[in-house]
């Protein structure tokens, strides 16, 4: 009997595994939902919002990724962003220009800004690079 019940219990815990790497927790993916507020952004990804303060007041758009960027023009995101949540453990650079180049803005693991600054500014954010070797 408690051998049934172990061998049971094990395999509900395979399969919520299963699931959660088919829904994609620390696989790459990037999406874009209409929405506002810091817990708006789900667990693991960074969240570039179309405007300031979470886009407080009114839905909009907010860019989801844990992915690496180098234009964010192919997501339609290109010099949007107004604030953001780096939901993730890591560090994400966010660059000014396409291809990592311009000026930089580190934003730190587990943090969260209401507008962006101070080097990459307003509606400046060209492309992003996750989990940047220290
Ligand atoms: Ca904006």
């Amino acid at each position: 009997m408690r051998n049934g019940a172990f061998r049971r219990s094990s395999v509900v815990i395979g399969f919520v595994m299963a699931a959660s790497l088919i829904s994609g927790t620390g696989a790459a993916q990037a999406d874009e939902i209409e929405g506002q507020g810091v817990e708006a952004c789900p667990e693991d990804l960074l969240c570039l919002y179309e405007n300031s303060n979470f886009n407080s007041g009114k839905d909009a758009r907010i860019l989801m990724t844990n992915l690496t960027i180098a234009d964010l023009g192919d997501w339609n995101f290109d010099d949007t962003a107004s604030s953001y949540v780096n939901n993730t453990e890591s560090s994400v650079i966010l660059y000014s220009e396409p291809d990592f180049k311009g000026k930089e803005d580190l934003a730190w693991g587990a943090s969260q800004r209401a507008q962006m600054g101070p080097f990459v500014g307003d509606n400046e954010v060209s492309s992003l690079l996750t989990n940047p070797a220290d």
